[in-house]
């Protein structure tokens, strides 16, 4: 028997055309004023709890895109599945026009994979380098979509998203990996890229092959984003971030690929990292941590204690998962 979906679409054609074509798509007003206003309440919650604050991302490109002043005063507060930790997030990973549009793209079967916050702290708001999503999360191809969801606006000034466009076409890219994976600056240059200002409740998609960036937040006020991570369940992972760890199917059914069934139960003798947590001492809140303890994909662990309020003596929580090595992330910091 074979399960089929009839649904209206989503978006436009000239909306698919966009997105092909240029390898992102801004979409306007997915969320209303009011249902940002309560995922920004539980994401302030979230943050002071549970969040890690750092510098942001390392690497040499550092120098190259800020000056001394900047280069130490830059914050990005991150944090890995809000979902586990606020059910409005819940609720809007699972929207049905965010869902459909997807869908319209990738689909019909569409499954969730993350949800990582970049939260750029005011007037030293850490920019990001221009690289691929790729070797955070390498995917056998390019159905996989990046939909950063935007509860803060982010204009030029505010460290909006930039992306060169149509460079999904070229596939997955060579990155440098010293510091954070990114790409060489000088011929991936960000003076090139077509700058994406979004207001709150916009949803901004990219390929997972789509060169982007941004710069400093220069502005007095935080700029908050979440990307939410979705693919077709047909792109199979081949390590990073959330590696083996099945997601949830948001669109239509899980496809039956061959003989192997996904691991939903997990591997109880895998979870040595859990155990280790648990029974490690948490360190205290302190100041903010630098590049290597905190970054915008943040630690495995989701990293409470540090900074932005950070709660000492909680048992810190494992939304990362243990799936063995290759779920790790390069760094703690990526
Ligand atoms: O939040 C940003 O400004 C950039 C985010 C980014 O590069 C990413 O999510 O890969």
């Amino acid at each position: 028997m074979t399960a089929t979906l009839t649904r209206s679409q989503q978006l436009t054609q000239q909306e698919l055309d966009f997105y092909h074509q240029h390898g992102y798509l801004r979409l306007q007003g997915v969320f209303s004023q009011d249902e940002i206003a309560e995922l920004s309440d539980e994401l302030d919650y979230v943050i002071e709890n549970f969040a890690t604050r750092g510098k942001g991302w390392s690497g040499p490109w550092r120098q190259q895109l800020m000056n001394a002043d900047e280069e130490q005063q830059s914050v990005l507060v991150a944090l890995h599945e809000i979902e586990c930790f606020a059910a409005s997030w819940m609720r809007a990973i699972i929207k049905p026009r965010l869902v459909q549009s997807l869908a319209d793209i990738l689909g019909p079967s569409v499954e969730f994979h993350h949800a990582t916050l970049h939260a750029k702290g005011p007037d030293f708001g850490a920019p990001f380098p221009m690289h691929q999503d790729h070797p955070f999360y390498p995917h056998q191809d390019g159905r996989y979509i990046d939909a950063i969801l935007h509860v803060d606006g982010a204009d030029e000034d505010g460290g909006c998203l930039k992306f060169l466009a149509g460079s999904h076409k070229l596939g997955a890219l060579e990155h440098i990996r010293e510091g954070s994976p990114h790409l060489d600056q000088t011929v991936y240059r960000i003076e090139d890229a077509v700058s994406c200002p979004a207001d709150p409740g916009d949803v901004v998609f990219f390929s997972i092959h789509t060169i982007h960036g941004s710069s400093l937040n220069r502005r007095p006020r935080w700029r908050r984003v979440m990307r939410l991570g979705y693919r077709n369940p047909h792109n199979r992972q081949l390590s990073g971030q959330g590696y083996g760890r099945p997601g949830l199917m948001v669109s239509g059914v899980r496809p039956k690929l061959g003989e192997e069934k996904p691991d939903v139960y997990g591997d109880p003798k895998l979870n040595t990292a859990l155990q280790r947590d648990v029974a490690a001492p948490v360190p205290p809140a302190g100041p903010p941590s630098g590049t290597t303890n905190g970054g915008p994909n943040g630690g495995p662990n989701g990293g409470a204690g540090a900074g932005a309020g950070g709660t000492a003596g909680v048992e810190r929580i494992n939304v990362y998962g243990n799936w063995g090595p290759q779920a790790q992330p390069l760094r703690d910091d990526d």
